[in-house]
């Protein structure tokens, strides 16, 4: 125990006191379920102000759900978890959870992971007939020893959890499918109705960060397919020490650059959010003679609460709230503008 810690334990003062007095790096270390402990909160600044981010329009709902979280003081790994839930359970959202558009044999099979600020995670590929995968993902890492579950094996979990399984096929989603299937032309267009995955980073009061993505993947995809959603490092990246990062978009592309992953690297070494999602993007087209023809996005978050955003194409939302503002946003993207030097 640090000399300042004893002496304010000696003082006797207690923890109101110590946030009065905006002296927030005390706070003790949190014994997790699997024997790790939760790093020590570093963060200096007495109030940090929370932040979270997420993709595409349909994020802004699940905004507003994680803020009830972020400004009651909640955890972000609980917040982001709760957020994005919403368009998993909405119909309406036909590219995630619920009503997710199908593979091309008709099976909706979802892909979600989570991370929290101990470095750990949980995520479920290839699951079917269960409406919030997130939880599924939430439980493999907080209650197995596990990283990854897929399939049957994840649905079984599932079940034994305590959740329903039930038909995520809407009608909307089969008369999608059944008209596909008409020309069963397998061709992923750009930012139109065959994606978007909901990714979601956030800070939370204490200075921790965690985020979650959840998915049905690429409409029509090949039965078995899995993107790069449930894959940490791929899609969703959080180290409490830097950053966390999300992405959205050809999931495959994200994969073979390991996406996430790379931005939070290239943050700690110094890149702001900002130009760290902007060399991710440049990575995949310099990796991809074809990256004019698919969409990838990113999200970045700091640990000071700074946000980045960036995309291949023109027109990936995303939406930001802070204690200051709550907006949905537009990212800059890479063609069609100037391309930037480093
Ligand atoms: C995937 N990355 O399965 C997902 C799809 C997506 O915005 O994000 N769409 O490849």
């Amino acid at each position: 125990m640090s000399n300042r810690r004893s002496f304010i334990k000696k003082l006797g003062i207690t923890f109101p006191v110590i946030s009065f007095l905006g002296i927030s790096s005390f706070a003790e270390e949190i014994p997790l379920k699997n024997g790790r402990k939760k790093a020590e909160n570093k963060v200096e600044n007495p109030v940090v102000k929370p932040v979270v981010l997420s993709t595409w329009d349909f994020g802004f709902a699940a905004n507003q759900k994680a803020w009830e979280t972020l400004e009651s003081a909640g955890r972000a790994i609980d917040a982001v978890e709760r957020g994005v839930q919403v368009p998993e359970s909405d119909p309406n959202v036909m590219s995630v959870g619920y009503g997710g558009m199908p593979d091309r044999d008709g099976f909706v099979t979802l892909d979600s992971a989570i991370m929290d600020e101990t470095g750990n995670c949980g995520s479920v590929a290839f699951i079917q007939g269960i409406k919030n995968p997130i939880k599924v993902a939430r439980l493999v890492m907080d209650k197995t020893p596990h990283v990854m579950l897929v399939g049957k094996g994840a649905q079984d979990f599932a079940v034994s959890e305590g959740f329903k399984t039930e038909d995520l096929l809407t009608k909307k989603s089969k008369e999608a499918w059944e008209k596909w299937k008409t020309k069963a032309n397998y061709s992923p267009k750009i930012n139109v109705d065959n994606h978007d995955t909901i990714g979601m980073i956030a800070l939370d009061k204490n200075g921790d960060l965690s985020g979650a993505c959840t998915t049905s993947g690429l409409a029509w995809k090949l039965h078995g397919r899995v993107g790069d959603s449930p894959i940490i490092g791929a899609a969703l990246f959080v180290d409490n020490e830097i950053g966390a990062a999300t992405a959205t978009g050809k999931g495959e592309a994200v994969i073979k650059t390991v996406g996430a992953h790379l931005i939070v690297e290239l943050m700690r070494q110094g890149n702001s959010p900002q130009k760290a999602c902007e060399l991710a993007v440049k990575r995949i087209i310099d990796k991809n003679a074809d990256a004019k023809n698919f969409q990838v996005g990113y999200l970045a978050l700091n640990k000071k609460g700074e946000t980045g955003a960036y995309s291949i194409q023109k027109g990936f939302t995303y939406n930001e709230f802070n204690p200051d503002k709550k907006e949905k946003m537009t990212a800059e993207y890479h063609f069609k503008t100037e391309i930037r030097t480093y």
